[in-house]
């Protein structure tokens, strides 16, 4: 496995030379954040990427996002011109030594939380999720905004946006993601990148949109839509562990060879669609990381891995879930799992 940081650009207050520092650090994970989904990459801004990572000793195989405009999950007319752009930057990444990208296929929304800054106990704050107070901050009846949500809607726009996903339905969405990956993926291939879709965080259904990369069924029929290894999925242990009928251990083992980018966060669920992000090892909350760690290792997964959302610790202010400490922490946690999982299995480590 290669251990993976994600930095977000130059404006990051977590730089470079921190992030090279954690130990046994290979590379970053990044994007083109001044673009708008659907548009194409400048080969400057990706080579400029690369060449600020290389100079701290680090890699850049690893993007996320490559955003899919809203336009192509609804399949419009436009799909097919915005489609061909995506695969363009596909190629440029490939040419740029980029080996994974991940994306998602939520409508509207990427990720939701209630909360920004939930208290623990022992003073760390972190993100947190209430299904009953993130239905009742509803976008278009409310003025409230949420962490994850498209500010640049109005709320005009957003409802239109809206009913135009409960139209299509979930069998629309899966319609327009099949016409997208039988775009996509062939490309990907001749490129040597894989594509690695994030499920959906929380994995169901919000304000009447659908989501549909949410469980192993569905993991299972997005798999089928192009059964090549460049269709592959990131692991978020995260967001498929919020439901609580998601055996990621199972998960993990059953589909290893097709897990190409692996976020470990661990969640303290308190009840059913209600948990808190809380440190990464396992006796921390509710997941199973060790379980997922070695089904993964006992299957062959020979892919990337980034400790995902972190506390605020040690008074810490930054970007929600990204601040450099207790992923940091995480980062070596995940290290020493894997080291152990590996040499129990008598795989050597290099020196
Ligand atoms: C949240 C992230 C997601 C993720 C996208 C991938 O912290 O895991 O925003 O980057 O969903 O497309």
């Amino acid at each position: 496995m290669k251990l993976t940081f994600r930095w977000y650009g130059q404006n990051d207050p977590v730089t470079l030379d921190k992030i090279r520092q954690i130990p046994k650090m290979s590379g970053i994970v990044s994007a083109v954040y001044d673009v708008k989904p659907g548009e194409v990459w400048s080969n400057e801004s990706i080579l400029s990427l690369k060449s600020m990572a290389n100079e701290n000793g680090l890699e850049f195989e690893v993007v996320e996002s490559v955003p899919v405009p809203e336009e192509i999950k609804l399949g419009t007319k436009n799909a097919p011109r915005l489609i061909e752009n995506y695969c363009e930057n596909v190629r440029r990444l490939g040419k740029a030594g980029v080996k994974c990208i991940c994306y998602n296929f939520m409508p509207v929304f990427d990720w939701l939380r209630s909360e920004l800054e939930m208290k623990h106990k022992d003073g760390a704050n972190s993100l947190a999720y209430n299904e009953e107070t993130v239905l009742s901050l509803n976008p278009l009846t409310s003025s409230l905004s949420l962490p994850g949500w498209d500010e640049s809607y109005s709320k005009e726009e957003l409802s239109a946006l809206i009913e135009k996903y409960k139209k299509i339905g979930k069998e629309g969405l899966w319609k327009n993601l099949e016409v997208f990956l039988k775009a996509v993926i062939p490309v990907a291939n001749e490129c040597g990148v894989n594509m690695a879709i994030h499920p959906d965080d929380p994995p169901w259904d919000i304000f009447g949109l659908p989501r549909i990369i949410t469980n192993e069924e569905n993991l299972e029929r997005f798999l089928n839509i192009v059964p090549m290894k460049e269709n592959g999925l990131t692991f978020c242990t995260g967001s498929l562990g919020a439901s609580l009928d998601n055996d990621l251990v199972k998960m993990a083992g059953k589909f290893a060879n097709r897990i190409h980018f692996l976020h470990l966060r661990n969640i303290k669920i308190t009840a059913p669609r209600e948990f808190y992000e809380v440190g990464h090892p396992t006796e921390c909350g509710s997941i199973d990381m060790f379980g997922i760690v070695k089904a993964l290792v006992d299957n062959g997964f020979d892919g990337y891995v980034r400790p995902d959302h972190g506390r605020m610790i040690w008074g810490e202010h930054g970007r929600y879930g990204y601040g450099l400490f207790d992923r940091a922490l995480g980062a070596t946690y995940i290290a020493g799992l894997f080291e152990g999982i590996e040499k129990s299995q008598g795989v050597t480590y290099e020196k």
